[in-house]
């Protein structure tokens, strides 16, 4: 399980370089320039005492903003590290299912910042770690394993811990592309919408977050206010085919007059929907939205070459 404190006196190369959002070169240049004091191993490492680096944050104005390696990492349980290192996807699950059913916020906090520190991709978290774990969750509460007040606990911790690890995240420069995130009117289920939004948004694309339970009518005003480039809407619970339908091809019919496109996402979009004309593609995975916006890159970087 990963440690709850900050024990770490010495940071490295590659601690500071999060901490400040920046490159590792950009921290050995800073080191061998002098402006941030260090140690040198024996081995030639930088090491960097705590308080230097926040005397050096004090009279630069550096805010530091992003993620430690995460604290303690020596003492970690070996079974996550291996599991990590290993790329078992299973475990990780297992422990992500104990820690969002912890009666310890900090726990799945903790665990989404180690996931990413070392190295699973957000997508993966969504996909492979945070998708799978919830649909385990579901099924203990069918199973009457564990009550609706722990499931709806774990639902809300986990868009917290989802946001915190938002703010710890290197995020791509803006791209100047805007999205606009929203579920249908009788929809609660928006943790996919949320993973969605933070993916794009780790992209470098403005969003725009309308969030759960939001009408019709409402989706297509932010659009014409917003003028994003990309709609997108996340269905968990099918509603009457023909309502669903209804609702999703009026928000398509106004998106492609505006010249947005309509993407819809989540695991309730009925097989039979998929061909549709009137939307840009259904997808069932960040996996697949980061296809989608490589194609989105290339497209535009192919209508205008000399911007690259
Ligand atoms: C958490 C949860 C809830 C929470 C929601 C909290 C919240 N704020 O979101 C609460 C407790 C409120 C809830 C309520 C209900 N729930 Co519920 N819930 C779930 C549960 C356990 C997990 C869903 C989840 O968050 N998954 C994690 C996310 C990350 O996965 P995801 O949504 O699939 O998203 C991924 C992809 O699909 C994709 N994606 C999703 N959206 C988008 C969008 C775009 C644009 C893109 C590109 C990608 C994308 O990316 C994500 C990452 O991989 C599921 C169980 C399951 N098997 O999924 C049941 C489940 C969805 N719920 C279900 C039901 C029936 C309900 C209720 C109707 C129960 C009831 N009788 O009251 C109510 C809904 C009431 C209502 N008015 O609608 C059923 C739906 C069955 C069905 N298909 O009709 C499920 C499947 C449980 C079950 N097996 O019966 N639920």
């Amino acid at each position: 399980m990963p440690p709850k404190a900050v024990h770490k006196a010495v940071l490295s190369t590659v601690d500071v370089a999060r901490l400040f959002n920046v490159t590792e070169t950009t921290v050995k240049r800073w080191a061998d320039e002098g402006t941030l004091k260090c140690q040198k191993t024996p081995g030639g490492h930088r090491k960097f005492q705590i308080r230097n680096v926040v005397e050096f944050a004090e009279v630069n104005h550096f805010e530091p903003t992003g993620a430690l390696t995460l604290p303690g990492e020596d003492q970690t349980n070996g079974a996550l590290r291996v599991a990590i290192l290993e790329r078992d996807f299973q475990t990780l699950v297992h422990t992500f299912v104990e820690k969002a059913l912890s009666p310890d916020r900090s726990d799945l906090r903790l665990l989404f910042s180690y996931l990413y520190e070392h190295r699973i991709a957000l997508w993966e978290i969504y996909d492979l770690v945070l998708k799978p774990g919830m649909a385990e969750i579901g099924e203990r509460w069918m199973r009457g394993e564990i009550s609706i007040a722990q499931e709806h606990r774990a639902s809300y911790e986990t868009l917290d811990a989802l946001a915190k690890l938002q703010s710890e995240i290197l995020m791509k420069l803006p791209t100047g592309h805007s999205i606009l995130f929203a579920c249908l009117d009788e929809e609660v289920h928006e943790i996919g919408l949320r993973c969605a939004a933070y993916l794009f948004e780790a992209e470098g694309w403005q969003t725009h977050y309308l969030g759960a339970r939001t009408p019709v009518d409402s989706i297509c005003e932010a659009m014409h206010d917003l003028h994003p480039d990309v709609v997108a809407i996340s269905v968990t619970t099918p509603l009457a085919p023909e309502d669903l339908l209804r609702q999703l091809s009026r928000v398509g019919d106004v998106a492609h007059n505006a010249g947005t496109r309509l993407l819809i996402g989540g695991s309730g979009v009925p097989a039979a929907m998929r061909q549709a004309p009137w939307h840009d593609g259904v997808m069932d995975s960040g996996r697949a939205l980061l296809t989608f916006i490589e194609q989105w890159t290339a497209e535009r970087r192919a209508q205008s070459p000399a911007r690259g």
